[in-house]
């Protein structure tokens, strides 16, 4: 059954699966347990001509023994995993980044913003924040002018520490990389750090986890994970691009902020969402 499960792709995966098939199994040994003495107790006591119920009014032993095990069984597990969700969901315990991005979600979409060619993000000023500038990037920060933003499909290195900003503009998504074994909210309001690693090349899904809206079954990206030669490239073609843009001999053509592109991409695929559910709804 745990074969069930997408393959695997991140170092800290490696970790949760154990730990889930620990769990999985004491559950099947429980199970089994139950059900065995179950069937022996309904044929052992089955009713038989003769003989007459026996009351009694309960055993302190066994009562205390059935309260103990599983306390010390689920303080035991607690105990065991809470190393690994320290390290998963504690802030103060985010490693070290090679790689950060920002991540933003939007009813139906995912923004994902990285530091453009300067590598510094600029900063982000919640009364700013738009349809045309989901991270409220302050339009003062020059830091902000060549940041990039992207919709729903993204690269990152393998065999990096990746470190992703997550928020959200609306409502509560979740962010969920079902072969890296991430799944974190992502809030209006609060900037949550989600880290991860990837040791295996390849295109793999990010979903939105949490019933956000009437587009929620299509708000997924894809997370394309290539090697660090790979990436660059891509991240330099995108970052030339931006730059291109911000030359002054193009700024009247109104070639498109990185902010700007991520409007029309983002109304573009609402849009779609709405023209469906409106399809749906004739139905
Ligand atoms: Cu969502």
């Amino acid at each position: 059954m745990l074969d069930y499960f997408p393959e695997n792709v991140s170092s800290v995966g490696i970790e949760h699966d154990e730990l889930f098939a620990l769990i999985y199994y004491i559950c099947v040994g429980i199970f089994v347990l139950v059900n065995v003495v179950l069937l022996v107790f309904l044929i052992k006591y089955r009713r038989k001509k003769g003989v007459r119920a026996y009351h009694f009014h309960g055993d302190n032993l066994v009562e205390f023994v059935w309260t103990l095990l599983p306390t010390v069984l689920f303080a035991g597990l607690g105990f065991y995993s809470d190393d690994l969700w320290t390290r998963m969901k504690y802030q103060d315990k985010v490693p070290q980044a090679d790689v950060e991005i920002d991540v933003m979600g939007q009813q139906f979409l995912w923004h994902i913003r990285y530091p453009g060619p300067d590598g510094v993000f600029g900063d982000k000023i919640p009364a700013e924040m738009s349809s045309s500038n989901p991270f409220g990037i302050d339009p003062k920060d020059p830091n902000g002018k060549d940041d990039l933003v992207v919709q729903n499909t993204f690269n990152l290195p393998i065999n990096k520490m990746i470190v992703v900003h997550l928020s959200s503009v609306d409502v509560l998504h979740s962010f969920f990389l079902p072969n890296f074994r991430i799944k974190n909210d992502a809030v209006p309001g609060l900037w949550i750090d989600v880290w991860f690693d990837c040791f295996k090349a390849g295109k793999y899904e990010l979903a939105c986890a949490e019933l956000c809206g009437s587009g929620h079954y299509a708000m997924r990206g894809v997370v394309n994970m290539q090697s660090e030669e790979d990436y660059n490239t891509w991240l330099q073609g995108k970052y030339d691009a931006v730059t291109a843009s911000l030359q002054p001999e193009n700024s009247t053509a109104e070639v498109a902020s990185p902010a700007a592109e991520s409007t029309e991409a983002a109304e573009e695929e609402i849009v779609v969402e709405e023209s469906v559910t409106e399809e749906e709804a004739a139905h």
